[in-house]
C-alpha cells in the first residue's frame, strides 16, 4: 500500500478552506492509503503563538480531525512535537537547503513584501522542516492546498539531492492537490485566500462557528453585478468560489449546480449554498461535541506518537550514517 502524509498547523480555527483542501482529501483518501496525519504545532511556533491558545488549537485540530471523518484505526493522528526526529532531519535538511531556494518561497515572499516586520528564522527556513515531515515517513503522496504545493516540490528537490549525493535514502513524494476547491477564497475579497490567519471574521468561515451566523456569511458574501449564474472564476470570483463551496460540500458537480440555476439569481443560490453550509457545520460540531466528550484524544495521540516515533527512529538512524554521524558498527 503506498503512504500519504499531510498535516495542519494549530494557528488560529480551522477554516472551511482547511477542510475543502485539505482534511477533505485526508478523509476520501484513507482507505486507498496507509495514511499519516498530523499536527504540525512545531510550524505554529514560526509565529508569536501565545501557549494556552496554541493548547486549545491543538485539542481541537484533533478532534476536528476525527470529527471530520478521519478514522483513528485507519489513520496514523499524531503529534509532530511527539516525535523528535522532525527536529533532527528537519536540521540536516535546512544543512542541505539553499539560501536562494527558501528566498523563492512565495509564501515568505508575500510576507516580505507587506511589509512584516519581526519575520523569525524558523519561519524563513521551515519548509525544510516540512521536507523533513514528509521524509521522515517515506510518504509517496502528499495532499496539500495549492498554496502548499511548492514547498512539496522543494521537498522533492532536497530528497534527489540528498539520494544523488549519499546514494538512496528517501522516497521522492507527489504533491496532491485537489481538481476543486484546491483554493478556497475570501467572501469578502474573493481574489484573496481564505486564511485562518487573517482574522477577518465576515471573510471566513470557521468549523467551530455558529452554523446561522456561518449561513449570514454566505448570504453577505461579496458577488457581481453581471447576474448571470455561470461558473467564471475570472470574471465572477466571488460567485465561482460559492459555487466551490457547494459542490465540495454537497457532492454534487459544478456543472449540475450552473444548470439548476439558469435563468434564476443570486439570492436563490446564496440560500441553498448557506443551508448546506449551516447544515454541514450542525452535524460537524454534534460529531466534535461528541468527540470532546468521550474524552478519546489522549488515546489517539498516544497510539499514533508509538507508530510514528517507530518509523521516524529508523529513518534518522539511516541519515546519520549516511551523513558520517555514526562511528562504530
Ligand atoms: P494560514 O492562514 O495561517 O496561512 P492556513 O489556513 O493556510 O494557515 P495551514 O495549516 O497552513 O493553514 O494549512 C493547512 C492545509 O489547509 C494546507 O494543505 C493548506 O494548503 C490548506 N488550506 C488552507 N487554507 C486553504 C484555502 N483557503 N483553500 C484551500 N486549502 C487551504
Ligand atoms: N506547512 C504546512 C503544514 C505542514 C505540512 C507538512 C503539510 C507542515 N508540514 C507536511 C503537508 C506535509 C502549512 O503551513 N500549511
Amino acid at each position: 500500500m503506498k503512504r500519504m502524509l499531510s498535516g495542519i498547523k494549530p494557528t488560529g480555527k480551522l477554516t472551511l478552506g482547511n477542510y475543502i483542501g485539505a482534511i477533505r482529501q485526508f478523509v476520501t483518501y484513507q482507505d486507498e492509503y496507509e495514511m499519516f496525519v498530523f499536527i504540525a504545532n512545531m510550524h505554529a511556533i514560526t509565529v508569536p503563538e501565545n501557549p494556552s491558545e496554541l493548547k486549545k488549537n491543538t485539542k481541537d485540530l484533533i478532534a476536528l480531525y476525527i470529527a471530520c471523518g478521519l478514522d483513528p484505526e485507519k489513520v496514523t493522528l499524531f503529534l509532530q512535537s511527539d516525535v523528535h526526529e522532525h527536529a533532527e532531519l528537519g536540521w540536516m535538511l535546512t544543512c542541505h537547503t539553499y539560501m536562494g531556494e527558501l528566498q523563492r518561497m512565495t509564501q515568505y515572499k508575500d510576507k516580505v513584501a507587506k511589509g512584516e516586520t519581526s519575520l523569525t528564522a524558523g519561519l524563513f527556513t521551515y519548509p525544510s522542516l516540512m521536507a523533513a515531515d514528509i521524509l521522515l515517513y517515506d510518504a509517496d503522496y502528499v495532499p496539500v492546498g495549492v498554496d502548499q504545493k511548492q514547498h512539496v516540490e522543494l521537498t522533492r528537490d532536497l530528497a534527489e539531492r540528498f539520494n544523488h549525493r549519499y546514494g538512496e535514502t528517501f522516497v521522492v513524494p507527489t504533491p496532491v492537490v485537489a481538481k476543486v476547491g484546491a483554493k478556497v477564497y475570501s467572501l469578502s475579497d474573493p481574489t484573496k485566500k481564505m486564511s485562518k490567519s487573517e482574522n477577518d471574521d465576515k471573510s471566513t468561515i470557521y468549523l467551530l462557528d455558529d452554523p446561522k451566523a456561518a449561513r449570514k456569511k454566505i448570504m453577505s458574501a461579496v458577488t457581481d453585478s453581471v447576474g448571470i449564474i455561470q461558473y467564471d472564476p475570472e470574471n465572477q470570483p466571488g460567485l465561482a468560489n460559492l459555487l466551490t463551496i457547494h459542490s465540495c460540500l454537497s457532492g454534487e458537480s459544478i456543472e449540475s449546480i450552473v444548470s439548476r440555476y439558469e435563468g434564476k439569481g443570486y439570492g436563490e443560490l446564496k440560500k441553498e449554498i448557506g443551508d448546506t453550509v449551516e447544515k454541514f457545520l450542525t452535524d460537524l460540531q454534534a460529531r466534535y461535541k461528541e468527540i470532546v466528550a468521550s474524552g478519546i484524544c489522549e488515546k489517539v495521540l498516544a497510539d499514533g506518537k508509538e507508530k510514528a516515533q517507530a518509523i521516524a527512529f529508523k529513518k534518522v538512524r539511516k541519515v546519520k550514517k549516511k551523513l558520517g554521524f555514526q562511528l562504530f558498527n
